[in-house]
């Protein structure tokens, strides 16, 4: 098989808002997670791991940030052929400057696969915690045949509404699809699925929105649909009702989607659990991300129960518990964080600066005898001295002064000032 016949190409998030505050100012493709990567990081190292080395990010506007990860973090030798771009969204007379959709994505980037020679394009989700060899997709999509292999996994009833859900024959060939069906609906689509996902409840068979096609069906796809915007509400039903052969491929690992701040927030915590389904640490399959020379972590008096702890950090904090704290924390004396994701700073702060804080104007990190349960700190956040900020099921969404909830989760946003003493 010739490994160079792929592009992949990553969504890298639409209009959406449903990781705002994280999204407010930076594309989705930027937002940390594990404390030191990106969420572009993911499918990227899956590319890699699989040796797929020519790869386009999708995002609705390219900022400075999202663009010095990448350039920093992939950069190729020049004797390769390979390469990470970022495909932004561009205004043209005809269109607004938005993407109107996955698959409108896709066919306004068209053009610049076409300078690649290539025979498949695989398209990937950019909101997705996962490990998966795609070659071992290609090799399936290959063996079948196929014009089109959608990569499924099987769920429960309750999910089954979120997704794309689709019915099989003996031979894997998806026979009928609907997207995000509703719950009246749901009975007709139950699947036969192996035992030990009939034994969980899982009885319904999801795309997990993981795409390989052969590029001249996708191109006369685009020509045949010339108004469809998305692949799971238009273009996938119709491939499958069409002449197409569309099969799918059971991905059998640990697969979550992180698109909203409830799976974002619970699947960076689980990676603290431990044993995770997630696993960071794996001779064979690296996460890549950007390599920052940070210097190793230093704690002083704090008890760890299941934290994720980043390099660069100062941390005077007396507990944490199942947390992820990211790179360039600073925690002080007599500090508690519960259940929460610091995702830390963008720098040092010189001792100076640090010295001359003042209770309204404190220095980045979080000061002494802090409690901050059920929270996600955002880059550059600072926070003073005796605040309590405790999120949980109790809180209704909204937005405030200082923070945002969110599914009972508060999320404070990226240099956020929080002075001496507030409550929240
Ligand atoms: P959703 O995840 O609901 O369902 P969608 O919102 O279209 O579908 O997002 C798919 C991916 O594309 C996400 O990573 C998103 O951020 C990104 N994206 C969305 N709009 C974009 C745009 N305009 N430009 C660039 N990127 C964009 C899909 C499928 C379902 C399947 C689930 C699995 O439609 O069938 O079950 O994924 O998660
Ligand atoms: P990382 O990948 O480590 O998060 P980035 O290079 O993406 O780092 O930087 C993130 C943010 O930090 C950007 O907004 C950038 O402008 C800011 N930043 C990085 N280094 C410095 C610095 N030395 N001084 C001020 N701001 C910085």
């Amino acid at each position: 098989m010739k490994r160079s016949s792929v592009i992949a190409v990553i969504l890298g998030g639409g209009r959406g808002t449903r990781l705002f505050p994280l999204t407010d100012h930076r594309s989705k493709p930027a937002v940390p997670v594990g404390g030191k990567y990106r969420l572009v990081d993911i499918p990227i190292s899956n590319c890699l791991n699989s040796e797929i080395r020519r790869i386009y990010v999708l995002t609705q506007f390219n900022s400075a940030s999202l663009n010095r990860h990448i350039k920093n973090t992939y950069n190729f030798d020049v004797f390769s052929s390979g390469f990470v771009d970022i495909l932004a969204a561009e205004q043209t007379p005809e269109n607004t400057g938005w993407f109107q959709g996955t698959a409108d994505a896709v066919r306004q980037s068209l053009h610049h696969m076409e300078n690649h020679e290539h025979e498949h394009v695989l398209i990937l989700s950019g909101d997705q915690l996962y490990q998966m060899d795609y070659q071992k997709m290609m090799q399936r999509h290959k063996e079948k045949g196929a014009d089109l292999t959608v990569a499924t996994i099987p769920v429960s009833a309750k999910d089954a509404t979120g997704f794309g859900i689709m019915k099989t024959n003996s031979e894997g060939t998806i026979e009928s699809f609907v997207e995000k069906p509703s719950e009246d609906e749901l009975g007709k689509w139950k699947s036969e699925v192996p035992e030990q996902y009939k034994a969980e409840g899982k009885e319904y068979l999801a795309s997990m929105g993981i795409y390989i096609f052969n590029s001249d069906v996708l191109k006369k796809l685009f020509a045949d649909n010339p108004d469809a915007t998305d692949f799971g509400k238009e273009l996938i039903p119709k491939c499958v009702d069409g002449d197409q052969k569309v099969c799918s491929y059971e991905f059998g690992g640990y697969w979550t989607d992180i698109g909203t701040i409830e799976s974002f927030f619970e699947a960076n915590l689980a990676l603290a659990d431990t044993i995770p389904d997630f696993n960071l640490y794996d001779n064979q399959n690296f996460i890549y991300t950007r390599a920052r020379l940070l210097p190793a972590s230093k704690l002083m008096g704090t008890t760890l129960e299941h934290a994720l702890m980043a390099e660069g950090c100062i941390i005077e904090a007396s507990r944490i518990v199942r947390s992820v704290v990211g790179i360039r924390s600073r925690i002080g004396k007599g500090t508690t964080i519960e259940n929460s994701i610091i995702m830390g700073n963008d720098i040092f702060q010189d001792r100076s600066v640090i010295e001359n804080a003042t209770p309204e104007k404190p220095s980045m990190g979080i000061g002494q005898r802090c409690y901050i349960s059920n929270c996600i700190i955002d880059r550059n956040v600072a926070i003073g001295n005796d605040v309590r900020i405790v999120g949980g099921d109790h809180l209704e969404d909204g937005d405030h002064k200082y923070h945002y909830v969110r599914d009972g989760i508060i999320i404070v946003k990226k240099k956020t000032v929080i002075p001496d003493g507030t409550i929240i």
